[in-house]
């Protein structure tokens, strides 16, 4: 999908300057940009010395967003996080200034076909899964994206690869232009980000952009199963490839009890077991039907997608099983930051769950959760910012806890667990009131287990004596 921008001599703003503006600063430099940084952080909340850009001719504007800042501007890359309805971005559009994404760039860069994967929930596993089964069928594969590597990063190294597998988020596509997947994957639409979306149509509207420049010879994969994400496939212009718990006619994949279908388009099969597969929950039987349809349309081999199903352990901070104290199994969940991805853990579980939530509201409704916790739960116990939101909501359905932090959270649970039960940080909202990201969250906790079992271990010890 290459057709190459010319950068050289061109003023470009990179509005952010963590992850993405990084990235991005380097690329433009070497294209011989004149580059401007503008972040809303003052210099000193920087933990690097920014004088040796500047000595390359980058310019910081830093502490504001100017208003006209745009006026100094032939194009604009916003970073993911960055809210394209900030008011010096109107003013850009109406200087006609293009807005766009550090995707929408790497993409005018990338010349091998992209398999792009979106939804609210399980995107990083059914990247990571479909880089496996491509990998392991014997094809070279980068993985980048919201996963946490921008995609400009296999640009500027000038990486090889026969395929570049991209996790994408609602914000990253806000702003494409040309942005063009050959496989386009849509997991699942549910309620998140509503503190960045005017409505949730907004938000499903953003994902939906993931298709929008794709043509005939290209696929979507589509959860058709989830009723936002099928009504749009009347709309696209790819050819559309669903995966179902329902049989269906034509190409896609059909999950049944125990194994995974994928139709070719002239009726015949390959059967995939899932007798060996380790990821627990019904979210991750989607998320492997999707990646089975991505890998098939990319000619995976049938063995190693079956082997990759049965190898692939999971990741970091989803459904992560930390270990096991007195007959109680820790659970680590904590990329669950929103209401729908804490709605699937507690589905993971048959029962007896000591349940660990909260943190940064992210909006939504928080009702869908009653029935299942008052099924499902022994004791919730809150954290952050939610605790009183979370208290009025779902006190009255199960034993609810006050903690003060996670070892106190995690203290808690250690004192009111019984063997077979589960002890599960789930918290559904965003870590951003406690911890640096959900990732600090996750080890923060896997640690505070960790000291719990040790102190455990040498009371027990001591109490034998
Ligand atoms: N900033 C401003 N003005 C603003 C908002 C932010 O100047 O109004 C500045 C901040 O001060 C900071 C920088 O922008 O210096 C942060 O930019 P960013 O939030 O885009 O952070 P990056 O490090 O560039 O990370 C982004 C994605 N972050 C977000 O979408 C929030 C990363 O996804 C992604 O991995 C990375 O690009 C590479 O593509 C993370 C994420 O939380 C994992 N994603 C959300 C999610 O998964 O729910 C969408």
């Amino acid at each position: 999908m290459k057709h190459t921008m010319d950068l050289k001599n061109k003023r470009v703003i990179i509005i952010g300057f963590a992850k993405t503006g990084r990235s991005l600063t380097r690329f433009l430099l070497r294209h011989q940009a004149a580059v401007m940084v503008n972040d809303i952080k003052v210099r000193e909340q920087f933990n690097e010395d920014l004088s040796a850009l500047e000595r390359e001719g980058v310019t910081f504007v830093l502490g504001r967003h100017p208003h006209d800042i745009s006026r100094q501007a032939d194009l604009i890359l916003i970073s993911p996080g960055v809210d394209p309805n900030l008011a010096a971005l109107t003013e850009a559009r109406k200087q006609r200034v293009p807005i766009i994404s550090e995707i929408e760039l790497a993409c005018r860069f990338i010349d091998v076909p992209i398999i792009a994967v979106t939804g609210t929930n399980g995107k990083t596993t059914t990247t990571s899964l479909i880089a496996d089964m491509l990998r392991r069928s014997g094809f070279s594969v980068f993985m980048g994206g919201n996963i946490g590597i921008p995609l400009i990063t296999f640009v500027y190294d000038r990486l090889q690869a026969d395929y570049v597998v991209a996790e994408l988020s609602s914000f990253q596509l806000e702003t494409i232009d040309a942005f063009r997947p050959h496989v386009a994957v849509l997991l699942n639409i549910t309620q998140d980000h509503l503190d960045r979306y005017a409505t949730f149509g907004d938000y499903c509207a953003a994902k939906f952009r993931i298709f929008m420049n794709q043509r005939a010879d290209d696929f979507a994969v589509i959860n058709s199963d989830d009723a936002r994400c099928s009504g749009v496939i009347a709309k696209l212009a790819a050819q559309t490839v669903p995966f179902s718990g329902v049989p269906f006619k034509g190409e896609g994949v059909h999950i049944a009890a125990d194994f995974f279908y994928f139709q070719q388009k002239d009726g015949s099969r390959h059967v995939y077991s899932q007798s060996n597969v380790k990821l627990v929950g019904p979210h991750n039987r989607e998320n492997l039907a999707a990646a089975i349809g991505a890998a098939e349309l990319c000619g995976g081999s049938p063995d190693a997608i079956q082997e990759s199903l049965d190898q692939f352990q999971g990741l970091e901070h989803r459904l992560e099983f930390v270990r096991e104290i007195g007959g109680v199994g820790y659970y680590n969940d904590s990329k669950a930051t929103n209401i729908d991805a804490l709605l699937k853990s507690l589905q993971s579980f048959p029962g007896n769950v000591i349940l660990i939530a909260g943190g940064r509201e992210k909006g939504g409704e928080y009702d869908i959760l009653k029935d299942i916790i008052r099924r499902k739960t022994r004791m919730l116990i809150l954290l952050g910012e939610a605790q009183n939101k979370f208290y009025r909501l779902f006190s009255a359905l199960t034993d609810t806890r006050f903690a003060r932090d996670m070892n106190n959270a995690v203290e808690i649970a250690l004192q009111h667990a019984r063997g077979g039960d589960v002890v599960l940080l789930s918290p559904g909202c965003a870590s951003f009131d406690m911890f640096s990201d959900y990732e600090e969250r996750g080890r923060v906790f896997k640690e505070s287990v960790r000291r719990a079992a040790a102190r455990k271990e040498f009371g027990e010890a001591v109490s034998h004596e």
